[in-house]
């Protein structure tokens, strides 16, 4: 279950600048944080869907319009696909929590130690 406080919490993680809106650079950047090979471009088009205004940024009121509309299963559906590439890590549901799992997972902490 998608609760608004976790919803604002993960935004906040990947509000870089605290301006308010994510970037898909913003997005991009945290994503790199974590070890995904993320191209812009998948980035922009989760944010290209999920924006709603067409400012190419996502606002917290972007994504409490997605919560608000249809059903649960729905709206866990769509930010399953509009962030898809969480799912690749077998991660589950986004949460600030689980991002970290996920980094500590499949990040070595020095990436220069890790060549080999
Ligand atoms: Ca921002
Ligand atoms: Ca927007």
């Amino acid at each position: 279950m998608v609760r608004g406080e976790e919803f604002e919490r993960v935004f906040l993680y990947f509000d870089e600048n605290g301006d308010g809106k994510i970037s898909p650079l913003e997005l991009s950047n945290r994503l790199g944080l974590m070890g995904g090979k993320v191209l812009l471009k998948e980035v922009e088009n989760a944010v290209e869907s999920l924006d709603k205004d067409g400012d190419g940024l996502l606002e917290m009121e972007d994504l409490v319009g997605l919560m608000e509309g249809g059903s649960e299963e729905e709206k866990l559906k769509d930010l399953r696909e509009a962030f898809g590439m969480y799912d690749v890590d077998k991660c589950g549901f986004i949460t600030p929590d689980d991002l970290k799992k996920c980094s500590a997972d499949s990040v070595s902490p020095n990436p220069l130690m890790n060549v080999r």
